[in-house]
C-alpha cells in the first residue's frame, strides 16, 4: 500500500472566528461617551474602569453643564488611577525596554507606560478602527517613533519571542482563551519579564457565574474567567504570581459615581455594582514574574 505524501498548508493569520469577528464589530463601532468625553480631555483614550475614593462634591455642582463636566473629568481621574496603578507594577523599565499592551483598545495604557518609563510600547487590538485610531494619536503626540499599535489577534500576535520586558492585559483577558493568551506572553516575555493583569473574574468559591456576570457577558460579549481559571494558567505556562490585589472594593466609587452620570451611563453600572457587593464577581491584580 502507498500512502498520499502529507500536505500541510500554513493557517492564514489572523484567523478569525464568528465570535472574533463579533467583537471587533463591536469595537468598530463603539462611540460611547464615557470612553470618548473621558478621553479628549487629555487624549488618553482608556477601555477600562477606574479605582480609588471619589470627590463625589462634583454631584452637588449647581451649575448642569458644569456638572457634567466635572463628573466627565472626575470618572476620568479614576480610570487614569487605574492606568497608573497598572503601569506601577511594569517596572522598572528602561528607555530599550519593549512592553506589550494586549487589547490595547484606544491605546492609553500604552502611552502611559511610555510617557512613565521612556520604554517602546506595542499594543494589538481586534479593531481595525482602535488600532487606527490609536496610531494617529501616538502620531499627534509625536511618539509614534516608539508606541505602536497593530490589527492583530493577541493569541498570535507575529511579535518577535523573548523581545519584551513587560506585558499586559488591562481589562482584555475576557475576550480570548486564557491558556492561548499566557502562552503567547510567555512567547513574548524575556525571561524575568513582569506581566501585570487587571481583570473582572468570577467567584468561583461562590459556584457558577452569577446572573449578573452573564449579564455583563452579553453586554460586552465576552466570556468571564472564573478567578482560579488565572491561576491555574498561569502556573502552566511558566508565569509565577508576585502580587495579587483584591480591586473590588476599590472599584466601588467609580461605578457609584458613574452611574450619577446621566450624559455618560450605558446602563450596564447597576449590574456591576450588585455583581460586585454580592460577591459573585471581583477585580482583581494579578503581576507574575516569567521565569
Ligand atoms: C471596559 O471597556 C470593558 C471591557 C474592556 C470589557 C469588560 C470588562 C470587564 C471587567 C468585565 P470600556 O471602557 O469600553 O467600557 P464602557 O464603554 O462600559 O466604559
Ligand atoms: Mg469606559
Amino acid at each position: 500500500m502507498t500512502t498520499a505524501p502529507h500536505v500541510t498548508s500554513a493557517a492564514p493569520v489572523p484567523t478569525q472566528s464568528t465570535y472574533q469577528s463579533r467583537v471587533a464589530e463591536y469595537w468598530n463601532a463603539e462611540e460611547n461617551p464615557v470612553n470618548l468625553e473621558l478621553g479628549k480631555i487629555d487624549d488618553l483614550y482608556h477601555h477600562h474602569y477606574g479605582i480609588g475614593p471619589a470627590d463625589n462634591s462634583v454631584l452637588d455642582e449647581p451649575d448642569p453643564a458644569r456638572r457634567n463636566d466635572r463628573l466627565t473629568a472626575e470618572l476620568h481621574r479614576l480610570e487614569h488611577a487605574q492606568a497608573n496603578f497598572l503601569a506601577d507594577r511594569l517596572g522598572p523599565l528602561a528607555p530599550t525596554d519593549r512592553v506589550f499592551d494586549a487589547g490595547c483598545g484606544r491605546g492609553g495604557g500604552s502611552v502611559v507606560a511610555h510617557l512613565r518609563y521612556g520604554c517602546q510600547a506595542d499594543g494589538v487590538t481586534i479593531s481595525a478602527k482602535q488600532a487606527d485610531f490609536a496610531n494617529a494619536q501616538a502620531a499627534e503626540r509625536g511618539i509614534d517613533g516608539q508606541v505602536r499599535y497593530h490589527h492583530r489577534n493577541m493569541l498570535d500576535t507575529g511579535l518577535p519571542t523573548g523581545a519584551f520586558a513587560a506585558s499586559w492585559n488591562n481589562e482584555s483577558t475576557m475576550y480570548v482563551e486564557l491558556e492561548l493568551l499566557l502562552a503567547e506572553h510567555t512567547r513574548l516575555l524575556r525571561r524575568g519579564g513582569r506581566y501585570v493583569v487587571i481583570t473582572g473574574c468570577y467567584n468561583d468559591s461562590y459556584g457558577q457565574a452569577s446572573r449578573e456576570v452573564s449579564l455583563i457577558n452579553a453586554h460586552y460579549i465576552c466570556d468571564i474567567h472564573p478567578r482560579s481559571e488565572y491561576f491555574r494558567a498561569m502556573a502552566r505556562n511558566r508565569l509565577v504570581p508576585v502580587h495579587v490585589e483584591d480591586l473590588t472594593e476599590a472599584a466601588l466609587p467609580y461605578w457609584e459615581l458613574r452611574k450619577q452620570a446621566d450624559h455618560l451611563v450605558t446602563g450596564i453600572e447597576d449590574t456591576f455594582l450588585t455583581a460586585y457587593k454580592n460577591g459573585s464577581f471581583q477585580y482583581r491584580m494579578i503581576a507574575a514574574d516569567r521565569v
